[in-house]
Order: structure tokens, then C-alpha cells, then sequence
């Protein structure tokens, strides 16, 4: 047998790792199936790589942060460093599955090629999807087609670059998807069909002086809006301890004018102040958002709230200032 390459599977829970009371519940009870009860349920993949498997943690992702995210990270830079590894699963949670994958885009060096996983439904469910995708994400890693030392995300048979995956639908199989730009890989029975497109975003690793100094994520506030809501979001906003905010505005960026003109006052406080939008698919630029928003206010390009608080978190962490802050979110709105 040709040498199977030897993969990590690091476990956090979340539903691919849920038992429900029936087959046809979707509600489960979390940690149910520890990592290696999870590569048991696989069939054949014994056959496609060696997997050693280890459980990080045992909660649903909605319970994860940057406690967990810098302990994964941690263990991933870990683990892509050994010569005794050549790529890392990691299991997850669907529900702030695109943060995780954003997160380690941004602060991790791998060494080699790291792919998350979940499951739309748990492991006892009819036609449970987590045992193919944690396939899929196994024959992702282990093929030649990408090795690059990048972050992935496999769902449903997609190859999709860590950055770009967002979650578009609460129960469908199909809920994740890449944006802006597409899969770089089909999974079809046990054939990667990959069209080789870079898996990393325009800034990967940049932020990995954070992860290696262990510094504090400041706190990042979201507000969003609703039709009719006027100024009384940012009037009832306590931002006593946010350095900045992301408003989910509407559409491509735009608000009331009521509250445009309260955010520019708060940005010329020092808050540093982020437009993104309510929608799925993003794009807010300069000239889309409302006329009355500042200069300093920046537009999220196509990443979407919680990307975008993400990233402002780990700018602000790392002290720097709003037009470099600036500069950093136009590599969301430039050509790719
Ligand atoms: N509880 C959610 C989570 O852990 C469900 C899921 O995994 O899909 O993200």
C-alpha cells in the first residue's frame, strides 16, 4: 500500500459530533462522539490517509471564542510544524463555523494544509452528512492538489478557501457556500476535482504576532438595523469598553441619515467605526454607503458583519490606527 499521508483530527463538538433522541430530530445533545468515535464512523477512510484523532473540546460552536480559537490555532501551528503530520482536520460547528475559519486564515502560519468540517445534522440523524464531509475533508488534505499550507473548509462536497465560506441557511445541507469568489475544489465519491484556485486570503498570517504573543481581542461591538429604526440603535448602544463597531447596515452600506450623522460623531470620538450589511452576500464600498457617513468611516468590501468585527478585533489588537485600518479592509473590496 502506498504510504498513506498522516492527518490530525482535532475534535471541538458541535453537531457532527451530536446524538439526537430520533433519526429524524435535528436537536441533539452535544459531545455525544469523542474524535476517534467520529473517524469510526467513517468508512474507508483507513484506506485514503492514517488518521490520528484527539478531542480540543466538546461544545457547540456558539460557545466558542478566542479562548478556543487561539488554543486551536495554537494546536494547529502545532501540528502542521511536525514532520509527523502532513494536514489537520478540525470538526466543528456549523454556527460560527466562518469566524473559526477567518480567524485562523488570519492569525496562523500552517505548515501544511488544514480543512474544517461540520454537520448540517447530528451523527444519529437519517442520512447524516457529517461521516461523508469528514471524508471529503480527509481525501481534501490528503490529495496532491492542495497542498498549500492553507485554511479550507469542507461541506457537502465543496472545497471552499477558509476565508471566503459563509453559512447561508439554518437547516439546508447545502448552507455553505463561498463568497466572493467560488470553490477551488467538487468532491465526487472519492475524486477531488479541484481547480487549484489559492485557498488563503490577500492577508493571511498577518496577524499571527497576536497568536504568538497571546494579545487580548478588544471588544468589537455589531449593531444592526431594521426599516424604520431611525438613530435609536446607536442611541441606545452602550460603547463605554468598544473600541470599535460594526453596523449591519442595509443593503450596500446604507442607514438613516439620523444615524449617519450620530456615527460620525462617534467615530471622531476615536471609536473606529466599520459598514457592513444585513445581507449574505456583501458589498459596501465608499461611494454605496449613505452620503452622510464620514470620511472615517470604512466600508466592509464583501466581508459580512462578523468577519468584519473580526477583523477590526484583531487590527485594533495589534494597535493600529483608522487609516491603516483603513488600508486593511480595501483588500476586501480590490480586485483578488
Ligand atoms: N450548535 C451548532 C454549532 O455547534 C450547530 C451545528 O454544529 O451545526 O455550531
Amino acid at each position: 500500500m502506498a504510504i498513506r499521508p498522516r492527518i490530525q483530527l482535532l475534535s471541538t463538538g458541535g453537531t457532527i459530533s451530536g446524538f439526537g433522541r430520533t433519526a429524524t430530530e435535528t436537536a441533539y445533545e452535544y459531545g455525544q462522539i469523542d474524535a476517534c468515535d467520529l473517524v469510526a464512523t467513517v468508512d474507508g477512510l483507513n484506506h485514503i490517509a492514517d488518521v490520528q484523532a484527539e478531542t480540543l473540546f466538546e461544545v457547540g460552536s456558539e460557545n466558542l471564542g478566542p479562548v478556543q480559537w487561539f488554543k486551536l490555532a495554537n494546536r494547529i501551528e502545532e501540528l502542521t510544524a511536525s514532520d509527523e503530520v502532513d494536514g489537520v482536520v478540525v470538526t466543528h460547528g456549523t454556527d460560527t463555523l466562518e469566524e473559526a475559519a477567518f480567524f485562523l486564515d488570519l492569525v496562523c502560519r500552517p505548515k501544511k494544509p488544514v480543512a474544517l468540517t461540520a454537520a448540517m445534522r447530528p451523527a444519529t440523524a437519517l442520512s447524516a452528512d457529517g461521516p461523508a464531509n469528514l471524508y471529503q475533508a480527509v481525501l481534501a488534505i490528503s490529495t496532491l492538489k492542495l497542498q498549500g499550507p492553507e485554511i479550507f473548509v469542507v461541506m457537502n462536497g465543496q472545497v471552499i478557501p477558509g476565508w471566503q465560506v459563509i453559512k447561508t441557511d439554518s437547516v439546508a445541507l447545502s448552507s455553505f457556500c463561498a463568497y466572493p469568489g467560488g470553490a477551488v475544489g467538487q468532491i465526487v465519491n472519492s475524486n477531488l476535482l479541484a481547480n487549484g484556485g489559492p485557498g488563503s486570503s490577500p492577508i493571511a498570517g498577518q496577524f499571527h504576532d497576536v497568536l504568538r504573543k497571546g494579545l487580548e481581542l478588544p471588544n468589537v461591538d455589531i449593531i444592526s438595523l431594521r426599516g424604520g429604526c431611525g438613530n435609536r440603535p446607536i442611541l441606545s448602544w452602550d460603547g463605554t469598553d468598544c473600541k470599535g463597531l460594526v453596523i449591519a447596515g442595509f443593503g450596500a452600506g446604507t442607514m438613516p441619515d439620523s444615524l449617519a450623522t450620530k456615527l460620525a460623531e462617534i467615530s471622531q470620538s476615536g471609536c473606529v467605526v466599520v459598514v457592513s450589511s444585513r445581507l449574505s452576500r456583501v458589498i459596501v464600498l465608499s461611494d454605496t454607503m449613505s452620503p452622510g457617513e464620514s470620511d472615517e468611516i470604512i466600508p466592509s468590501g464583501f466581508l459580512n458583519p462578523q468577519k468584519s468585527a473580526l477583523l477590526l478585533c484583531l487590527a485594533l489588537a495589534v494597535g493600529l490606527n483608522g487609516s491603516d485600518i483603513a488600508k486593511l479592509f480595501s483588500n476586501f473590496s480590490s480586485n483578488l
